[in-house]
C-alpha cells in the first residue's frame, strides 16, 4: 500500500537525517575495518529498513515500488555497504517469497526477514553460470519428504550473515535450460550447507559475499517456493526486475552525494588565482553529472509507478539499472578529475565512491545483459508490430 505523501516525506527525512548524522560519518571506519557496527546495524532494524518491501501482514512497512524508490535515494548516498546489508532482506533475498511464496511460507519465513532478525540471500550464480543464469547446474532431487541438494554457488551478497537463502536449482536433469530450474528457501544450520570465506574485494569494503556449498543438504519438501517445480527461473528473473529497480535508485542517490562533493570542492579550490569553479571545462563536468541524474531520477520515478500500476516493467527496469550504473560511473569518475591529484588520496572519499560504484554495473546483471534484453525485448515487439 502506497503511503500517503506527507507519512512518506516523514519517512524520507527520517532516513535522511540517518544518513547524514549516522551512516556517512561512519563511512571511514565501516571502510577500514570491513565492518559495520552492530550499533548501526540496530538502528537500521529500529528504523525499519530491513521490511521496507514486506507486506504489512508479515511485519513490514509494505511500501509501494515508488516510496521504496524515494527511500532508497536517501539510502543509496551512504556507502554502499550499508544498503547492501539491507538490500538482500528488501530486495533479491525476500521477493521470491513475497511474489510466488505460499501463505505458510510467507508466514513462516518474511516476518523475522522484515524486522531483520534474519538475514535473506539469493543464491543464483554459480561458478560456471553468471549471466546465462539459466545454464545452472546446482541439482535438487526429491526423496521422500526431502530434496537433496547439491552444487556451489558464488559471489553470493550477504551469504556470510545469512539466516536463509533463496537457491535456484535443478529438480529436472532432462529440461536443461531455465524450465527445469526450481526456488527453495534453505536455513542457515541445514545439514550439507556451508559458506566458504567472505571474498576480499575492489571496494563496498563492510559488505561481504562469499561462496555457498550443497553437499547433500537435505531441505524440507514444503520449502519449494510455491510448492511448485519448474518455476524456480521465472520467479529469479522477477525478482531481479524488481532489483533492478532498487539498485537505480541507490545509484542515483550515491551519484547526488558525490555530485554535491565535486561542487563543494570546486568551489573551495583555487587554481590560476580563481576558484576552479569559474571554469568552464569544469563547469561542464558538473552539468553533465546533474543532467544524467535527473536523467536517471525520472526514469526510475517513472518505472516505480509504473510497477505499482502492475504494469511489466522488465524492460523498463533494464533500461534504468544500464543507463543508472553507467551514470553513477561517470559521475564519480569526473568528481575525481575534479578533485585532480587529491580525488587519488584515499584521504577524500572520492577515490572510494570510484571504486564502490563500479560493483553497479556489474552485479544483478551486467550492463551488457541489460542491452541483450532491452534489445531482445525492442526487437520482439518490433516483430509483433
Ligand atoms: N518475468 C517472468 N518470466 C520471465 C522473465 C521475467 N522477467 N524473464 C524471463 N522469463 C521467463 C521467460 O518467459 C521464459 O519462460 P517460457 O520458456 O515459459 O517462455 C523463461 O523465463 C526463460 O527466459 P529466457 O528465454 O529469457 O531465458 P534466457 O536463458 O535467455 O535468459 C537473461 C535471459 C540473459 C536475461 C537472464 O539469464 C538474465 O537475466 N541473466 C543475468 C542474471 C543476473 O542478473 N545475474 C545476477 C545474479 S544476482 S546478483
Amino acid at each position: 500500500m502506497a503511503l500517503d505523501s506527507s507519512t512518506r516525506e516523514a519517512l524520507v527525512a527520517e532516513v535522511r537525517a540517518f544518513v547524514t548524522e549516522q551512516l556517512i560519518p561512519a563511512e571511514r571506519e565501516v571502510a577500514d575495518s570491513d565492518l559495520i557496527p552492530p550499533s548501526i546495524v540496530e538502528q537500521m532494524r529500529q528504523l525499519g529498513l530491513f521490511g521496507l518491501s514486506v507486506p504489512e501482514a508479515y511485519g513490514g512497512l509494505g511500501l509501494s515500488m515508488e516510496d521504496e524508490v524515494y527511500i532508497m535515494f536517501e539510502l543509496g548516498r551512504a556507502s554502499p555497504a550499508f544498503r547492501s546489508l539491507i538490500g538482500t532482506n528488501v530486495g533479491i533475498g525476500s521477493q521470491g517469497i513475497v511474489m510466488d511464496g505460499t501463505d505458510a511460507q510467507k508466514a513462516r519465513f518474511l516476518p523475522p526477514i522484515a524486522s531483520g532478525e534474519v538475514i535473506a540471500s539469493f543464491a543464483l550464480t554459480e561458478p560456471e553460470a553468471g549471466s546465462d543464469a539459466a545454464s545452472l547446474r546446482t541439482t535438487a532431487h526429491r526423496e521422500g519428504a526431502f530434496y537433496v541438494l547439491n552444487g556451489a554457488k558464488r559471489f553470493i551478497t550477504n551469504a556470510p550473515h545469512a539466516g536463509l537463502f533463496t537457491v535456484m536449482a535443478r529438480t529436472d536433469p532432462d529440461k536443461p535450460g531455465a524450465a527445469g530450474i526450481s526456488a527453495f528457501i534453505v536455513e542457515k544450520g541445514t545439514p550439507g550447507l556451508s559458506v566458504g570465506r567472505p571474498e576480499r574485494k575492489m571496494g563496498q569494503q563492510g559488505a561481504h559475499i562469499a561462496d555457498v556449498v550443497f553437499d547433500n543438504c537435505r531441505v524440507p519438501a514444503e520449502n519449494l517456493i510455491g510448492g511448485i517445480e519448474g518455476q524456480g527461473f521465472k520467479t529469479a528473473m522477477k525478482v531481479l526486475d524488481r532489483g533492478r529497480l532498487g539498485i537505480s535508485a541507490a545509484c542515483v542517490g550515491l551519484a547526488s552525494r558525490i555530485l554535491e562533493e565535486s561542487v563543494a570542492y570546486a568551489l573551495e579550490r583555487r587554481q590560476f588565482g580563481h576558484s576552479i569553479s569559474d571554469y568552464q571545462l569544469i563547469q561542464a563536468m558538473i552539468a553533465d553529472s546533474r543532467t544524467e541524474i535527473y536523467a536517471a531520477r525520472c526514469m526510475v520515478l517513472e518505472t516505480a509507478r509504473a510497477r505499482d500500476a502492475d504494469a511489466d516493467i522488465g524492460t523498463e527496469a533494464s533500461a534504468c539499472k544500464l543507463f543508472a550504473s553507467e551514470m553513477v560511473g561517470r559521475v564519480a569518475d569526473r568528481n575525481v578529475q575534479i578533485h585532480g591529484g587529491a580525488g587519488y588520496i584515499a584521504d577524500y572519499p572520492a577515490e572510494r565512491h570510484y571504486r564502490d560504484v563500479r560493483l553497479y554495473r556489474i552485479y544483478e546483471g551486467t550492463s551488457e545483459i541489460q542491452r541483450l534484453k532491452i534489445a531482445r525485448d525492442t526487437l520482439r515487439e518490433g516483430r509483433t508490430g
